[in-house]
């Protein structure tokens, strides 16, 4: 009996032990935080409230930094799409990763991160844009827009099927990640979700309502928007970005062909190429209803065009032209802006804030009129920075802001971290958790460095910059082979480079030194400069 009752005893205690352990590790597994990393296209931090309240308000991208913290100095290493995104997923510079413009594929050999997340045993899912030209590894379910992908009635590329869905992908994109959260979230594991806006990537086309609120607003203009680009190199001077002389009014400012042909104009021919037309690109796309919302206000800014245009002189087209492209920009924001309220309510009612980090950045900046451009792709700053918000409650002190020097390479290290994933030996970032943590003192980082490579669409010649918090020092290497120097702190709109001003002699050979250290660390070389640049030369020419 004795003996009957001790082993009772035992199995009783081990039984416990054993569910002790279950028990531990459940309350594990459920500690590891979720990851929401939400990134739009183009999206400039001078279009965030939180960061610049002149344009537009954004009132739930806002919410991150009130909860969480706002980096004030992000940049990209390569201001370009698909290579950011190459970085991003792979924590390492674009001529380690390959991925050094859009043109190529990205190579699928490499391990990203949603497969370290998978592995060590997230669910993990991706919706949006991706613009990789192959579908993306390590996800359990995705939904990605093929290429650059169209606002209206976009087409998907799925795990099991390819479909067109009627509606503007901004809310798309947004009900796809939601349905997701609400049905295939398996509540017993943690989760990886990528949640990607294709706006508000040109050519701009705002909802209908959104295009009809922000067609009737003005903005307030860039002091540099009629930059001459004295100083500045020729990279700067023969690029293709300029307001007046590179936006087309017929494809990006939505003057209709009817309209240019009653007026006794010919469509321009640029780089070659007779102009793209908004209705045969974008507008074409709409069903007879959509068209029916977005005609009046076409109809209006065409009235105006038609009477007033030829009146114009230089500097008033070129006003007008940054007015529409606001506009129009601006109202792609605030769809994203809305959406991303969406689902922020969303962790909120199905209380999954509390355990979620989530992440808000664009693939790189954009100009907004600064330099009299749009696009991105130099080593400036509205192109060089990019908005980055974090949000995880209890560990990031809310209202924080960050000016530490932090890019996109470091994105993949600290998601890891957070997740308490082991890091990859050869990423090349560095993870961003001592800075959520207020750990200051473990952040060593004095300088980053930028190289952009794709040849074609703007015209942006190769370049690679040293960016420390006082100074960037850009080398453009081909066709022309120059320097350019920015002191930052006193020239923060940088219209002034200072490389041939004997003052800066010595900083100029410090910051060189300090460039080659940076490169070796990174492992890049002339050879590869030189290589990579006729990759993609070669890649551009084949392609026309
Ligand atoms: C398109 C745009 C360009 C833009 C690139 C790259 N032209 O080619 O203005 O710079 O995408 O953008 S468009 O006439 O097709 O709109 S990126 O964000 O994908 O890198
Ligand atoms: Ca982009």
């Amino acid at each position: 009996m004795r003996v009957f009752q001790k082993i009772l005893a035992l199995l009783l205690i081990s039984a416990s032990m054993v569910s002790c352990e279950t028990k531990q590790e459940k309350k594990t597994e459920k500690k590891r935080p979720n990851i929401l990393f939400i990134m739009s296209d183009d999206h400039a931090y001078q279009a965030i409230s939180s960061y610049d309240k002149n344009l537009i308000e954004t009132p739930n991208i806002d919410r991150l930094a009130k909860e969480g913290i706002q980096f004030n100095n992000a940049s990209v290493t390569n201001s370009i799409c698909a290579p950011s995104r190459a970085t991003i997923l792979t924590g390492k510079h674009s001529h380690i990763n390959g991925k050094i413009d859009n043109l190529g594929n990205f190579d699928q050999k490499q391990t990203i991160l949603p497969q370290l997340f998978q592995e060590a045993g997230y669910q993990t899912a991706m919706f949006g844009k991706l613009h990789f030209g192959n579908n993306p590894k390590g996800v359990d379910d995705f939904m990605i827009l093929p290429g650059q992908g169209s606002y209206l009635n976009p087409q998907f590329v799925g795990k099991d099927i390819d479909t067109t869905i009627t509606g503007y992908v901004t809310d798309i994109i947004t009900d796809l990640t939601l349905n997701w959260l609400k049905t295939k979230r398996k509540k017993e594991k943690p989760f990886m979700l990528f949640y990607l806006h294709k706006a508000p990537h040109r050519p701009w086309w705002p909802r209908a309502d959104k295009f009809a609120e922000f067609s009737k607003k003005t903005f307030p203009e860039p002091s540099n928007l009629f930059d001459d680009y004295a100083t500045r190199g020729s990279g700067v001077r023969n690029s293709e970005m300029n307001l007046l002389n590179h936006m087309h009014y017929a494809y990006d400012s939505k003057i209709r062909p009817e309209t240019l042909k009653e007026m006794g104009e010919v469509l321009p021919v640029v780089t070659g190429k007779t102009l793209k037309t908004f209705t045969k690109c974008y507008y074409d796309r709409a069903n007879a209803e959509q068209m029916k919302k977005y005609d009046p206000i076409l109809d209006s800014i065409n009235t105006w065009f038609k009477t007033n245009w030829p009146k114009l002189n230089d500097t008033e087209k070129m006003k007008w032209k940054y007015q529409r492209y606001m506009q129009d920009y601006l109202g792609t924001i605030s769809s994203v802006d809305d959406n991303i309220g969406r689902v922020l309510d969303y962790l909120d009612e199905s209380k999954l804030t509390d355990n979620t980090v989530v992440i808000y950045t664009s693939d790189q900046g954009f100009y907004l009129g600064e330099h009299g451009w749009f696009d991105k792709r130099f080593a400036y700053n509205e192109s060089f920075k990019t908005p980055l918000l974090i949000r995880w409650p209890n560990q990031i002190k809310p209202g924080t802001t960050e000016e530490e020097m932090v890019q996109n390479l470091d994105f993949a290290q600290t998601m890891l971290e957070a997740a308490g994933i082991a890091q990859p030996e050869d990423m090349q970032g560095e993870s961003l958790i001592p800075l959520l943590k207020g750990q200051k003192d473990k952040w060593t980082r004095d300088a980053v460095y930028y190289q952009y490579y794709e040849p074609g669409a703007h015209n942006v010649p190769p370049h690679y910059a040293i960016i420390t918090k006082q100074y960037k020092l850009i080398r453009y290497y081909g066709p022309e082979e120059y320097w350019e120097l920015f002191d930052r702190l006193k020239d923060k709109q940088e219209m002034n480079n200072v490389y041939d001003n004997p003052e800066y002699a010595q900083i100029i050979k410090d910051l060189k030194i300090k460039l080659k250290d940076l490169r070796k660390a990174y492992k890049n070389t002339d050879d590869l400069d030189q290589q990579l640049f006729e990759k993609s030369t070669q890649t551009y020419l084949s392609k026309q």
